[in-house]
C-alpha cells in the first residue's frame, strides 16, 4: 500500500548522483520523504575552484546549505540573507570579484581550506561541515582528488566556473575534460554506496559537466552498470529544454541532442529505468529501445510540495 501523504517511507537505503542546483530540489524531496540517515549523496566536485587562496566546492555546499535549510531561495546556491562586504574588499584590494563569495560562504571556505591544510580529506571536510549544519544525511564528493572540468571553447580553455560565471556560458563548447581524473580515486565510500542501495538515483543534473565527471571517476560507471537494476535517472531536460543551467546549449554544441532521448543514450549503459516528464511522453517508445524502462513523471520542481511527490514517486516505482 503506498504510504499516505506525510508520512516517511522506510525500507530504502538511497544513493544520489548529482551536481548543484537542479539536483537539490530533488534532494530536499527525498531528504524530506525519507529517512535521511539511509540516504547518501555523491556530489560532483568538477565544480571545484581555488580562489584567493580558498577552496571552494559550490556543489557539496549547494547540497549541504539546500539540506539545512540556510540556501538563497532565489539563487539555489549562497546563504540565505547573504551580505558581500568581503567580496568588496578583496575586490578593493584589486582581487577578480566575479565569483560572488559572501560573508557568511567564506565562512565555510576558509575552514574547509584549514581542514585541508591541517592534512585533512576533502571528503572529512565535507563531513565535518555538514554536521556542523546538522544535516543528517551522508554527502561525499566523487574524489579527494582535485579534478576541475575544463571547457575546450572558441576562446580557449577554460574553467567550468570561468565559462559559467564569468563568461555567462556564451563562448561555444568543443570539448569537456576533467582534469586529472583518469588517475583519481572515487572517494571511500562511494563505490560502496552505489554497491550497498537499494536504488540509486541520477538526479537532474547537467548530464555534461555534473554527472559526467562524477561517471568519470575510475570505477564509478562500472560499479552503476553493475546496479543497472537499481538504477534510476531523472532526465534534466524537459521538451528540448533544460530545467536549470546551459545543459541544452551545451548538449547541441557538443552534437547530441538536446532531447529527453539525447540524455538517454548518455545513461542507456548504466541506468534500468529512465524517467521522463509528460510533455516528453512521445519518446517513451524510442527511450525503450536503449534498453531502458520508461517511468512518466512530472519531473518540473518548482514548488516544495513538487520536490516532494516527485521523490515519493520515486520511491515507490
Ligand atoms: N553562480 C553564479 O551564477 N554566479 C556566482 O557568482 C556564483 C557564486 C557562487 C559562490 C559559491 C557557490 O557555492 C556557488 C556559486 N555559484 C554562482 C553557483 C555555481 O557556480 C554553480 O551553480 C555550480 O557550480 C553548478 O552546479
Amino acid at each position: 500500500m503506498p504510504p499516505v501523504e506525510g508520512q516517511k517511507i522506510a525500507g530504502h537505503r538511497i544513493t544520489a548522483l548529482g551536481g548543484g542546483v537542479g539536483a537539490s530540489r530533488l534532494l530536499l524531496g527525498l531528504y524530506e520523504v525519507s529517512d535521511p540517515a539511509a540516504l547518501t549523496i555523491i556530489v560532483n566536485t568538477g565544480d571545484d575552484i581555488e580562489l584567493h587562496g580558498l577552496r571552494i566546492s559550490p556543489d557539496l555546499d549547494i547540497v549541504t546549505y539546500t539540506l539545512a535549510g540556510i540556501v538563497d531561495p532565489a539563487k539555489g546556491w549562497g546563504i540565505r540573507g547573504e551580505t558581500f562586504h568581503a567580496l568588496k574588499r578583496l575586490a578593493g584590494y584589486g582581487r577578480a570579484n566575479w565569483f560572488n563569495l559572501g560573508d557568511r560562504d567564506l565562512a565555510t571556505h576558509i575552514h574547509r581550506t584549514a581542514l585541508l591544510a591541517e592534512g585533512k580529506t576533502l571528503a572529512d571536510a565535507a563531513e565535518l561541515i555538514r554536521s556542523a549544519l546538522g544535516v543528517k544525511a551522508r554527502i561525499l564528493p566523487m574524489s579527494n582528488d582535485p579534478v576541475p572540468t575544463i571547457i575546450e571553447s572558441n576562446e580557449g580553455p577554460l574553467h567550468f566556473q570561468e565559462y559559467l560565471v564569468k563568461r555567462r556560458s556564451e563562448p561555444v563548447v568543443k570539448g569537456i575534460r576533467f582534469k586529472g581524473v583518469e588517475a583519481a580515486h572515487p572517494a571511500p565510500g562511494v563505490l560502496e554506496a552505489i554497491r550497498d542501495a537499494s536504488r540509486v538515483l541520477i538526479c537532474p543534473s547537467n548530464p555534461l559537466i555534473s554527472i559526467g565527471p562524477i561517471l568519470a571517476v575510475p570505477g564509478v560507471r562500472e560499479q552503476l552498470r553493475v546496479r543497472k537494476t537499481h538504477v534510476f535517472a531523472v532526465c534534466p531536460i524537459v521538451g528540448g529544454k533544460s530545467l536549470k543551467g546551459p545543459s541544452d546549449k551545451m548538449l547541441t554544441q557538443l552534437g547530441h541532442d538536446a532531447t529527453a532521448l539525447g540524455v538517454a543514450k548518455l545513461y542507456a549503459d548504466f541506468t534500468g529505468t529512465f524517467v521522463i516528464d509528460p510533455a516528453d511522453q512521445a519518446l517513451s517508445a524510442a527511450v525503450s529501445t536503449l534498453g531502458m524502462k520508461v517511468a512518466v513523471l512530472p519531473t518540473v520542481m518548482k514548488t516544495r510540495a513538487q520536490k516532494d511527490t516527485l521523490a515519493r514517486a520515486l520511491l515507490n516505482l
